[in-house]
């Protein structure tokens, strides 16, 4: 581990220029303390930084580099696309290439808009929503995150039943007072605020597997009582996947819990790590849509043709390679090894993991929703990551972010990373 002193000098500099320093809070460390490193070159899985250290990457991005950094099938695809342009704002074949393999992946989709984030994606899949419903309200959960849109930087109510109060300066009460937060995992609340709020709920948006406050997982029978409790009320039920798409399983969280919602929002791995969301689902629902529709939603760079391209090369790779069983295995062994080093430095640890996303709770009590997430041990979370840091191994740098494995991670990488737990959390 070397210094850091080019790091510490750009940061002093990009504080000058940038809030915080950063384009993006949860880069800035505030959540472990220290400063951030910046990055000159990634590869695979790993990262360098500016002064010469590299890291064992678990963010991955936050979740687009399914197949490691500079993937060589991105990068060729990206510069093959660069050169007859960067963008038309005029339709190009890549965008009907990508809107069928979508709906070819995911049977629940049956029409597909573009945008160009996670936070596109999920207003404006709200916004159909209400379009198509004529209802106002929504439902979303405590802890999961879907884009810095106003209506969603809602904090829950005082009680589970009123509604929710801004969870952002800038967010005026009138915009929030739409939005009800209830607990995740917790399906008789879901039927209680959608019965006080007859005819009114538009829709339920969650993460069905919520990766924004580390990582939990939906009970069994949970995602079914969803499904269930919208379609009898008319409310519909938006699987915000923008993490979890294509990465769960070939048409995500949704085929491997065997839920099929009527909408779904899309980002990260769909653009193979340039800037790209999506909003997808019945066909009736879409139609509602601009031009067809009253509902508008637009954008200069949607279907831009680097990111579809880079897009397509990163879902094509997913579909020719074994890379979900290769994904499993390495997830597996790294949730065997991180157990077994916690258990023997006697330091209580839960593990969540789904596939190739987890999060380790220092906890003895287990992780089922964003209360269980926030009676974790945060300050040894932050010992335990820069822990790690020096050992070359790059966590996301909050206890409530989720962890992510890309097919570039080898076993070497596995077992290097259960190594230097196993030391670290002896220390702790
Ligand atoms: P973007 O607008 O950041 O592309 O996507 C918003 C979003 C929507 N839905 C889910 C489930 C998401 O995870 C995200 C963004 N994820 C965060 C990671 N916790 C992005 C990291 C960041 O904000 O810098």
């Amino acid at each position: 581990m070397n210094s850091r002193i080019k790091s510490d000098r750009l940061f002093a500099e990009a504080l000058r220029f940038i809030p915080g320093g950063v384009n993006s809070p949860v880069r800035a460390f505030r959540a472990v303390g220290g400063q951030p490193f910046f990055v000159q070159r990634a590869q695979g899985a790993r990262v360098w930084d500016v002064d010469g250290n590299q890291y064992v990457d678990y963010v991955c991005t936050w979740g687009p580099a399914i197949h490691g950094h500079a993937a060589p099938n991105i990068i060729r695809a990206v510069q093959q696309a660069a050169v007859h342009g960067t963008s038309f704002g005029i339709p190009n074949p890549l965008e009907v290439t990508m809107a069928r393999l979508i709906c070819e992946l995911v049977p629940s989709v049956q029409k597909v808009r573009m945008c160009n984030s996670g936070t596109e994606a999920c207003m404006s899949a709200i916004r159909l929503a209400r379009g198509a419903t004529g209802r106002d309200k929504i439902v979303k959960f405590d802890g999961c995150y879907h884009g810095h849109a106003d209506g969603l930087l809602v904090k829950a109510g005082s009680g589970a039943l009123t509604f929710g109060h801004p969870d952002s300066a800038g967010v005026p009460a009138d915009f929030a007072r739409h939005t009800l937060v209830l607990p995740f995992n917790d399906a008789a609340a879901v039927q209680q605020a959608i019965e006080a709020n007859p005819g009114q709920v538009a829709a339920v948006i969650l993460e069905p597997v919520p990766g924004n406050a580390g990582l939990y997982l939906p009970r069994p029978g949970y995602l079914e009582s969803l499904r269930q409790l919208t379609a009898a009320h008319g409310t519909l039920l938006i699987f915000d996947e923008v993490m979890t798409g294509f990465r769960l399983a070939p048409g995500g969280a949704q085929e491997r819990f065997g839920i099929q919602p009527d909408l779904t929002c899309f980002g990260k791995i769909i653009g193979g790590g340039l800037p790209v969301g999506a909003f997808g689902g019945r066909a009736d629902l879409m139609d509602h849509l601009a031009p067809l529709g009253p509902v508008y939603q637009a954008g200069t760079l949607s279907g831009n043709p680097l990111a579809m391209a880079a897009g397509l090369a990163a879902l094509e790779e997913l579909r020719a390679t074994d890379a979900y069983a290769t994904l499993e295995a390495r997830g597996a062994a790294l949730e065997a090894g991180l157990r077994e080093a916690a258990r023997s430095a006697g330091i209580p640890v839960q593990f969540n993991r789904c596939g190739s996303m987890f999060c380790g709770y220092f906890t003895d009590r287990p992780v089922h929703h964003l209360g269980d997430a926030l009676s974790s041990d945060r300050e040894r979370f932050k010992r335990f990551f820069h822990g790690l840091l020096a050992e070359g191994i790059y966590l996301a740098p909050s206890q409530f972010e989720a962890g992510f494995i890309s097919t570039a991670h080898t076993s070497d990488d596995i077992e290097k990373t259960v190594q230097a737990a196993a030391k670290v959390l002896r220390t702790l």
